[in-house]
């Protein structure tokens, strides 16, 4: 945060601990990019129906010890007109969504980028190439082709590139784990292991095939109504993605958050702390994905268990 920027906020605020905590950021893009389709992925681990925003949401998202107030800004050109410079100004961080199969506007939506990048110099930089889960998607070349990130080399600001889908969630929770870093002040997040307290096998109708409470007895059984409410959880999310041969999720249960993803037949889950990485998490499960089917043809009880024990020791919960 800058000097200039830290002295205003200790001057408004009392608890200036707490005010470092809270970071603005402002979602912007052309109309129909998914903007609002990717905060209400992040907010409400949902895809809901949107409808365009005229004008601009403003949302309050706790995650990982940080409370962000999200400007979703509208796309449409009075609203860029108008509208995103007043909030791109003072964002602590920047994230601009393109709709990766909108090719006849790629060179639009660079100009946009541009002008966007010059309202604020210094917030690190998120850029999602949205809608992946479409077969007509732009490839990561085909939109480095138009977007010129080698600029942010040249002046050292932070940026990072994703390729998403609102819809599925794929990839989505990777990125946002990224920025939540790069506007931490807390260097103590912790950037590697995760506290698994358990984890789920469901089959991707919905059939529950193993759950996996893992730590001692009694921090399972302190465990076992959460565990219920993931499963419900589970149930309701796989019902959404019925359609989907792939998907990621966060979902948050009580204090904790359960990370989810489906490859085709199989779906698991992982449930862990709530100011953990959820990059990391989904990064384990995806892992597992190719070692479990292999497994179930040889032991059909507690194949989740043993894989995690087996290959994440310093990830599960001890106690
Ligand atoms: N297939 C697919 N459709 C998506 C995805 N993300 C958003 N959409 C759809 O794209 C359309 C536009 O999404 P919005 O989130 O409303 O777009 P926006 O960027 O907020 O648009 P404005 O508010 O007008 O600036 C909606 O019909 C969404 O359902 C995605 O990842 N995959
Ligand atoms: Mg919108």
């Amino acid at each position: 945060m800058s000097f200039l920027k830290k002295l205003m906020r200790s001057r408004d605020s009392k608890d200036d601990e707490s005010e470092d905590t809270k970071k603005t950021i402002a979602i912007i893009g052309l109309d129909g990019a998914g903007k609002t389709t990717i905060l209400g992925r992040l907010l409400k681990s949902d895809y809901a129906l949107t409808r365009p925003t005229f004008g601009i949401n403003i949302e309050i998202y706790k995650y990982r010890s940080l409370e962000f107030i999200v400007y979703d800004l509208g796309g449409q050109t009075p609203l860029r007109e108008t509208l995103w410079e007043k909030f791109v100004i003072s964002a602590d961080g920047l994230v601009f969504v393109l709709d990766s199969t909108d090719r006849k506007r790629f060179d639009l939506a660079a100009e946009e980028f541009n002008n966007a990048l010059g309202y604020n110099e210094n917030a690190p930089v998120l850029f999602l190439s949205n809608k992946i889960d479409l077969e007509n998607a732009a490839s990561a070349d085909e939109v480095l082709d138009v977007i010129d990130f080698g600029r942010f080399t040249r002046v050292q600001r932070k940026y990072s590139f994703a390729r998403c889908s609102a819809l599925t969630g794929e990839l989505l929770f990777e990125s946002w784990d990224w920025l939540t870093l790069e506007l931490s002040d807390d260097k103590n997040l912790p950037t590697t292991n995760v506290k698994i307290y358990g984890g789920y096998i469901f089959d991707s109708d919905g059939s529950e095939i193993e759950t996996t409470l893992l730590g001692k007895p009694k921090t399972q059984s302190k465990h076992a109504t959460l565990f219920k409410k993931g499963n419900k959880e589970i149930k309701k999310y796989l019902r959404m993605m019925e359609h989907y041969d792939r998907a990621e999720t966060l979902i948050q249960v009580d204090e904790k958050q359960l990370v989810l993803t489906k490859e085709g037949q199989l779906v698991l889950s992982v449930i862990i702390g709530e100011n953990d990485p959820a990059a990391r998490a989904i990064q384990i499960i995806k892992n597992l994905h190719k070692n479990i089917e292999r497994k179930f043809e040889t032991e059909k009880t507690e194949c989740l268990k043993q894989l995690l024990e087996d290959n994440y020791p310093l990830d599960i919960i001890k106690d």
